[in-house]
């Protein structure tokens, strides 16, 4: 529960706010949300992100303060908030160490397998880490203005893929509408996440749908180096494409497959019904994620890692 967390941000004046690498808009709208409830009540923030800012988040109202680690004075941030990371190596390299070793953080997450790794920790499985944030500007009476509201209904669109996951309640519905009635941007939030493909994404798509295979309810493609030469995309234009596949009639379970230049495959797995947690198949992995969507980065040959994955998933169905 936000009590202690709550008090600590009462007891304190200047905090950082961090959160995971590959930030989509549920870590740089809770950061950002952070920021802005912070600032009303009159605290110094500093929001540090190690990568930038995708092109498609830099609508989200207040971005132009995000700084790279290098630029955030350490020594004068008392409290670290980390938000939307269900572990603590995923706020970066640069940041990690500093982290391990500052006497207070706080952790504010929404990943069921979150190790609790903060010294005050709010882990809570909700549809977002928006939705804690909302929860916590209510606990601080901080008003939400349209530009907050944005920024947590952004989180909320994102996590739920808008509003179509299993993750979402009555209670998301009743803050998303909420957001809405106090100024959410909605429009403006779905045309950013949903209607600004590339076109090495819509290639890569193409291919990938095109090369997809179908089996007892597995549906997967794969994605060779090769391709993302050709077309100069990168991983971030093939980030849709698991819910792409997701979305073929009798699936029950996706995987994507995407070579890296690293030597590395990076996995992508969606599960359609609730029958299959797909964090346990990637967890098996070194990875982590959602009961819905999860993900892992596997050494190895594209066709091996293939063949290992799906026996994987193969074996979590009969289960
Ligand atoms: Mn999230």
């Amino acid at each position: 529960m936000p009590d202690e967390i709550v008090a600590i941000i009462h007891e304190h004046e200047r905090f950082g706010v961090a959160t995971h690498i590959g930030p989509e808009a549920d870590a740089i709208g809770s950061q950002l949300a952070v920021k802005h409830i912070l600032e009303a009540l009159g605290k110094r923030v500093w929001v540090v992100l190690r990568d930038p800012v995708p092109q498609n988040l830099r609508f989200l109202p207040g971005v132009e303060a995000i700084r790279p680690p290098h630029e955030v004075p350490h020594d004068e941030i008392e409290v670290w908030i980390v938000v939307d990371c269900g572990q603590l190596s995923r706020v970066g390299e640069a940041l990690r160490p500093l982290l391990e070793r500052h006497p207070l953080i706080v952790n504010i997450d929404h990943h069921r397998d979150n190790p609790r790794f903060g010294h005050a920790n709010w882990v809570q499985v909700t549809a977002s880490t928006t939705m804690l944030v909302h929860e916590l500007a209510k606990r601080l009476d901080v008003p939400v203005t349209p530009e907050l509201a944005t920024l947590l209904y952004a989180g909320i669109v994102a996590d739920t893929d808008s509003f179509r996951n299993a993750n979402v309640t009555p209670e998301t519905l009743r803050v998303a509408a909420e957001l809405l009635e106090r100024g959410a941007r909605a429009r403006e939030i779905n045309v950013n996440l949903y209607e600004r493909r590339s076109i090495p994404e819509i290639k890569l798509t193409g291919y990938a749908l095109w090369h997809a295979q179908i089996e007892d309810g597995i549906i997967w493609s794969a994605i060779p180096l090769e391709l993302f030469k050709q077309t100069g995309g990168g991983l971030d234009d093939t980030e849709r494409l698991a819910e792409e596949l997701r979305a073929v009639d009798g699936v029950r379970v996706v995987a994507l497959f995407k070579e890296l230049p690293t030597g590395k495959i990076k996995v992508s797995l969606r599960a359609k019904d609730g029958t299959v947690d797909v964090s346990r198949i990637a967890r098996a992995f070194g990875g982590g994620g959602h009961a819905q969507a999860a993900g892992c980065l596997i050494p190895g040959e594209l066709r091996d890692v293939e063949a290992r994955v799906l026996d994987a998933i193969k074996r979590a169905l009969k289960g």
